[in-house]
């Protein structure tokens, strides 16, 4: 294998038809009826930008190339061979591309099984000058005004060394649905779901970002602090309503309760029932490995009337959700209390 193939890959060593071929959105669970801990692979949210490829376990190979000493092509079969490891995480959507003011609340839980990455590129060697690991999915064509090869992503080594990161086969114990990575996918715990790709096929390591257009033009928001942009990589802090739902409501004692995650752990998580005008703290949850942690509050609403309920959260690193404007704005349900 020629250093120039190595580092320019053209094409896959098997066919992976995509089908559809076109951005595919599927929204399943609406916040009040992510009601479940871990949210069954059924009632994930399913997105594609480019489709979906259909692939066929025995012909799918994965390769591992770049700046490495020992460049590999594994099976499907090697890679369930080696150590199967668990991780719970949030499973999150960043929203469109290019609009960081907004808000989606498309966010889940799910246990994912696959290899430790980091443990699978020890016996690659990766040379000292390699600073990012570039992931190839086998899905490719157009996708808002811009032209992609393949979907690209990238993520830090340094992230690696933090631990979690998966190629993953299954989740909650399930083989992965062609809509959400079959054969294999990377988990990066913590990060923003954009940056999990589907349908791998290589792994590459670079020294420098990956230079496809999901990692240049797209998913870069903009940040004066950091020198101009910042990739959507960590989720900062969000929490989710999940009870009660939007709508009319009798006058009792109500629980106000739903999730809340971010990269680092929650560690506060506050309810307002006067749209954000005053704050009470709720009861958290710890977190299970990345896991979204529970909340809960216990309302007596005065008497009838229209509420606006809200739910802000704060980090261990102390940063907390702002009001609006933001990928991760405070989450507001309307209740009206009858
Ligand atoms: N190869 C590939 N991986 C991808 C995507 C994609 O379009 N292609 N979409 C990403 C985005 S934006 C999200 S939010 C998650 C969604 O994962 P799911 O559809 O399994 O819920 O997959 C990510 N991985
Ligand atoms: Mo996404």
């Amino acid at each position: 294998m020629t250093v120039e193939s190595r580092h320019r890959p053209s094409a896959p060593p098997f066919a992976a038809p995509l089908d559809p071929a076109r951005y595919t959105r599927r929204i399943i669970l609406e916040p009040h009826q992510a009601i479940e801990a871990v949210t069954p692979q059924r009632d994930l949210f399913v997105l594609a930008h480019l489709g979906i490829p259909r692939v066929e376990a025995l012909d799918w190979r994965l390769e591992i190339a770049g700046l490495v000493e020992r460049p590999v092509t594994l099976t499907l079969d090697d890679i369930r061979r080696l150590p199967a490891r668990r991780v719970e995480s949030f499973h999150q959507c960043a929203g469109a591309p290019r609009r960081p003011d907004l808000a989606v609340h498309r966010v889940a839980n799910v246990v994912w099984s696959g290899v430790d990455l980091a443990d699978l590129l020890r016996t690659c060697s990766v040379h000292a000058d390699a600073r990012f690991l570039w992931a190839y999915g086998l899905d490719h064509g157009d996708y808002d005004g811009v032209s992609a090869k393949w979907y690209v992503k990238d993520v830090p080594l340094t992230r690696l060394g933090e631990g979690g990161v998966l190629l993953a086969y299954a989740v909650n114990g399930e083989p992965l649905a062609p809509e959400h990575g079959f054969p294999l996918r990377l988990i990066v715990p913590g990060y923003y779901g954009t940056n999990t790709v589907k349908w791998l096929w290589r792994l590459e390591l670079a020294a420098g970002r990956a230079t496809g257009p999901f990692t240049t033009v797209l998913y870069n928001d903009p940040d004066p602090a950091a020198g101009g942009t910042r990739p959507v990589w960590e989720a900062p802090p969000e929490a989710l309503i999940v009870a009660p739902a939007p709508g009319p409501l009798a006058a009792a004692a109500i629980e106000v309760w739903g999730w809340a995650w971010a990269a680092a752990e929650i560690v506060q998580v506050e309810v307002s029932v006067d749209g954000g005008q005053s704050w009470s703290t709720a009861r958290v949850e710890r977190r299970r490995q990345w896991s979204w942690q529970r909340f809960a509050f216990d309302w007596r609403p005065a008497g009838a009337g229209s509420f606006t309920l809200a739910a802000r959260a704060t980090d261990s690193r102390g940063a907390v959700q702002p009001m609006g404007k933001a990928r991760n704005s405070v989450h507001t349900v309307k209740v009206v209390i009858e």
